[in-house]
């Protein structure tokens, strides 16, 4: 039997594209050319290559434009990110096209990249690290960069998933108060003492740092607005390593401005890869550029959940195990 065609649309490490070349007639796109944040250029290479699965990654442009006018022959979507905010699902559904992510395998090492810019951002490390390289450090100080401890401080996952119940453990070594805002109360064994707050104004007066690992999409576009951040108390900390829809940049650049907000650490942006010009010149917030996933480990096992995805439906023939929607 003929190895099904697979569409790829980005470059995605040797040793996934090894497998998916094995498994598949796979359309790799080795030189990383950017070509699928183009609906048109989606369904030209769809169509030209006679593809029935697509492999595609957060960025890609799957609008309900776009999915409407995909080729009859396109069975599968398999997303390389737990987010599917890229895609319309609804769209999708109503073409019989299934949809699938990546969840579990990428919870801890963006939970890691969330604790990382907590730590930076109290810690002011961004800006010694600046300092240093800038040569302008003139030796130590008593009170030169001094932070903020988050010892004994509490923390606010907005989004009480995998990814934030992750940050969640990892708090909780650093002897940090957990508090929670979720669509629901979550069972006591994922809680582990958690305080679940069903309220914002409660949640946010409670905090000092407010980690955000909600979904994109219109339902949480600028949840993070100027009245929410006044909310918070003064001095507290935000880090975003959701979506970058979620956060109204111009208030929270406000806020960071006024003191309110002390620092921030942002690892997505709305638009991005551009990134809100109003952080840039701002000392006190530190920028990633989309990391969360980026490790060995995990970018290989996100491969391996495509593969298992695809192969499902299109090898196999049956219902894969990680469908979206
Ligand atoms: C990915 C992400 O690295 O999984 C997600 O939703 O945001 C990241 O982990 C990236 O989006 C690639 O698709």
């Amino acid at each position: 039997m003929a190895k099904p065609t697979v569409l790829v649309t980005r470059h995605l490490p040797d040793g996934v594209e090894a497998r998916l070349a094995g498994m598949f007639d796979a359309r790799l796109n080795n030189a990383d050319e950017p070509w699928s944040g183009n609906g048109a250029e989606i369904l030209r290479r769809v169509a030209e290559s006679g593809a029935t699965g697509l492999l595609c990654a957060a960025g890609d442009a799957l609008n309900a434009q776009t999915i409407g006018a995909l080729p009859e022959h396109l069975r599968i979507i398999a997303t390389f990110s737990v987010g599917t905010d890229h895609i319309d699902l609804e769209a999708a559904r109503s073409r019989g096209i299934v949809v699938t992510n990546t969840p579990d395998v990428l919870s801890f090492a963006t939970a890691e990249i969330a604790f990382t810019l907590m730590l930076m951002a109290a810690r002011r490390a961004g800006e010694g690290e600046r300092l240093v390289r800038a040569g302008g450090w003139t030796g130590w100080a008593p009170t030169q960069l001094m932070g903020m401890t988050l010892e004994g401080k509490t923390l606010g996952v907005l989004g009480f998933g995998r990814i934030g119940r992750e940050l969640a453990q990892m708090a909780r070594g650093m002897r940090m108060a957990v508090h929670y805002r979720n669509r629901s109360r979550v069972a006591p064994e994922l809680e582990q003492g958690a305080v679940y707050h069903d309220n914002d104004e409660g949640f946010l007066a409670a905090i000092d740092v407010l980690s955000m690992h909600i979904p994109g999409g219109a339902a949480t576009a600028k949840w993070l607005n100027a009245e929410r951040l006044a909310l918070m108390k003064a001095g507290a900390m935000v880090v975003n390593t959701g979506r970058g829809t979620t956060v109204d940049d111009a208030a929270l650049v406000a806020a960071l401005r006024s003191g309110h907000i002390a620092a921030a650490g942002l690892d997505v942006y709305d638009g991005e890869p551009r990134v809100y010009s109003g952080y840039l010149p701002l000392e006190n917030v530190a920028l990633l550029p989309h990391l969360g996933s980026a490790t060995v480990e995990t970018r290989q096992a996100m491969g391996e959940r495509c593969i298992e995805n695809l192969a499902a439906l299109l090898i196999e023939g049956r219902t894969p195990p990680h469908c979206v929607g």
